[in-house]
């Protein structure tokens, strides 16, 4: 297993669309296993590919308590929903930001497994806010596009600050 370089904001790689993933084949099921791995050594609930720069509809995801029930969502498509809820969310694309964003409570979905078999599910809470989350990434969408483009743009300035104080950082490290 190989664990994968993520994209960050404003990497415009990361507002392509992503196209149906039509073979389901073992070079899928190892892309699979490495967002999964990525997912969990990033310590995040949830991972579209799109982050890792492929651009097909898939994500994976694991919102249990004990980090032990990954899934995965091939061509996921939601076929209802109902409610509201306003949860705070983070993204691995948008490191250090957090923002609360309102979406639906309760979705059912429609997907694909590594196989090619199709399942429908229910979600509710974190699991449909994390749901609905990745599938913005599948169409190049990310949560700071809920934010007003005053508050974008500060985000921008913050992470480029961000990564000023790391590349310095880095460097010091080098020369001591
Ligand atoms: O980058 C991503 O798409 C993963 C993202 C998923 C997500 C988190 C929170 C709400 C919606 C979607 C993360 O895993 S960010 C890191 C994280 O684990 C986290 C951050 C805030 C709340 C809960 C978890
Ligand atoms: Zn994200």
């Amino acid at each position: 297993m190989s664990k994968l370089n993520i994209l960050e904001f404003p990497d415009s790689r990361l507002t392509k669309v992503a196209s149906a993933v039509d073979i389901f084949d073992e070079a899928l099921k190892t892309l699979v296993q490495d967002m999964t791995e990525t997912m969990y050594s990033a310590n995040g609930i949830g991972l579209a590919a799109t982050q890792v720069n492929v651009h097909k509809r898939l994500l994976v995801l694991d919102v249990s308590e004990n980090r032990d029930q990954p899934r995965v969502y091939i061509n996921p498509q939601i076929l209802s929903s109902e409610g509201e809820q306003i949860h705070e969310e983070g993204c691995l694309s948008v490191p250090g930001i957090y923002a609360n964003v309102k979406r639906a409570e309760k979705i059912t979905i429609k997907a694909q497994d590594a196989d090619g078999n199709s399942f429908e599910e229910r979600a509710q809470g974190l699991h449909a806010v994390c749901i609905q989350h990745e599938m913005d990434h599948l169409i190049g969408r990310l949560f700071v596009d809920y934010l007003s483009p005053l508050k974008r743009n500060m985000v921008k300035k913050k992470l480029e600050k961000q990564r000023k104080v790391a590349a310095k950082e880095a460097e010091e490290h080098l020369v001591i």
